[in-house]
């Protein structure tokens, strides 16, 4: 069986999430499109890359992200850095023949989008934007659902992602809360992945009309904070930094196949932890999801008798997408480490094969280009048209 040497640069949450995945992925997929080799980390620092490369499997670690760039033995580039450092390693990945794998949002700006997408398309690399929630079982279900027919035409689409994990102004001031290093705070954030759900069950999206806010206008300043970390009582800090990034967006949504919608996120809605589901109604019939309830999907159609209509819940398990390879029976559910197993699973097959993978960058570039859109009319309070991508 082949091999693919994989280079990470990134050290925090979703270095233990991608790395996770590389290491269990054979293990769900057998025989796997191949065997991925985890082999040098870059972090910030020589310890943290060094203590990374420990905890995470890595064959070796560097506190210099150029250095995986230039090792001849390495194939795939993974970024799981903040935003404000995706285009530069991801352009200088992709000319030095690596495939890139890069975590949401793909880019601060579809400026920056679209030069990482002419990259990869110049060198000829596999790409993928880590989207990682079109990969859930339910959701690739609701798509065949959809592309069956089995609930008509679509009329409407209804989104939401709501966090409280920053709720708190006490939660500390990390670069997600920093226009320089994230581009925008729930936009980027958290709407991409809502975006990226709905172009991939309902299509693309042609206009925008939005609203955004700022509920916390300043945060405290703790060393290493970055989610859910409050501060406790003795670390009364001195210094609180200016948050210039919304915490919640809302947006109509027109469809260009006629489909209209509502999108909503934010990260100030206490008790909602990780609340991202969507319902999509059409003539036909209905679907709901909800991110809490991850292995169900509650489907209503109208074709069924009279006597029994309503809304069913359907378990996922080994009948529905991904279901060989996942628990053998259903309700032993799945978690975000069997997601990213599952995004990594369809990468590496994509570059075992080297073909084409969703969601690759020109679907990252296009999610960008809906965020500057959704920024442009929460500014001007109009509609913003999003013009259909050619290439
Ligand atoms: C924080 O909002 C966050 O970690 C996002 O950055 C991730 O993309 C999401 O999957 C979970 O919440």
């Amino acid at each position: 069986m082949n091999t693919l040497n994989v280079g990470l640069v990134g050290t925090g949450f979703m270095c233990k999430a991608h790395s996770l995945a590389y290491a269990a992925m054979p293990m769900f997929f057998w025989p796997a499109p191949t065997l991925p080799c985890r082999k040098i980390i870059a972090g910030t620092s020589t310890s943290s890359a060094r203590e990374a490369a420990s905890r995470f499997g890595f064959e070796r670690s560097t506190a210099d992200w150029r250095e995986v760039i230039a090792d001849p033995t390495i194939d795939i580039v993974d970024i799981t850095t903040p935003n404000s450092t995706h285009a530069e390693i991801a352009i200088a990945a992709s000319r030095a023949g690596k495939h890139v794998i890069c975590e949401k949002p793909m880019a601060r700006t579809a400026l920056e989008a679209e030069e990482m997408y002419k990259a990869v398309k110049l060198a000829g690399v596999v790409n993928m934007v880590a989207f990682n929630y079109r990969r859930i079982p339910a959701i690739v279900l609701a798509k065949r659902f959809i592309e069956d027919g089995s609930i008509g035409r679509l009329l409407n689409f209804r989104g939401t992602y709501l966090q409280d994990w920053s709720a708190s102004p006490q939660t500390p001031f990390s670069w997600r809360f920093s226009r320089s290093a994230s581009g925008s705070g729930a936009l980027g954030d958290i709407a991409s992945h809502v975006l990226d759900i709905a172009e991939f069950l309902v299509g693309e999206v042609s206009a925008v009309q939005a609203m955004m806010q700022t509920y916390v206008p300043d945060r405290p300043i703790v060393p290493r904070s970055d989610h859910n970390i409050e501060i406790s009582e003795n670390q009364q800090p001195s210094a609180r930094a200016m948050v210039d990034v919304d915490d919640e967006v809302l947006t109509l949504l027109r469809f260009r196949n006629g489909t209209v919608g509502t999108l909503e996120a934010s990260r100030n809605a206490f008790g909602r932890n990780n609340y991202l589901t969507f319902e999509i109604h059409g003539t036909e019939g209905s679907i709901c999801f909800d991110y809490e309830r991850r292995d169900e999907l509650q489907v209503y159609f109208e074709d069924d008798p009279h006597d029994r209509k309503g809304f069913r819940t359907i378990n996922t398990g080994p009948a529905h997408p991904y279901g060989e390879s996942l628990w053998p029976i259903p309700g032993i559910g799945i978690g975000y480490g069997e997601i990213k197993i599952i995004e990594c699973y369809e990468f590496l097959k994509a570059v075992s094969n080297h073909s084409r993978c969703e969601p690759d960058f020109r679907q990252g570039y296009q999610i960008a280009r809906i965020a500057d859109g959704i920024s442009d009319s929460a500014r001007t309070k109009s509609w913003v048209e999003i013009p259909a991508l050619k290439d």
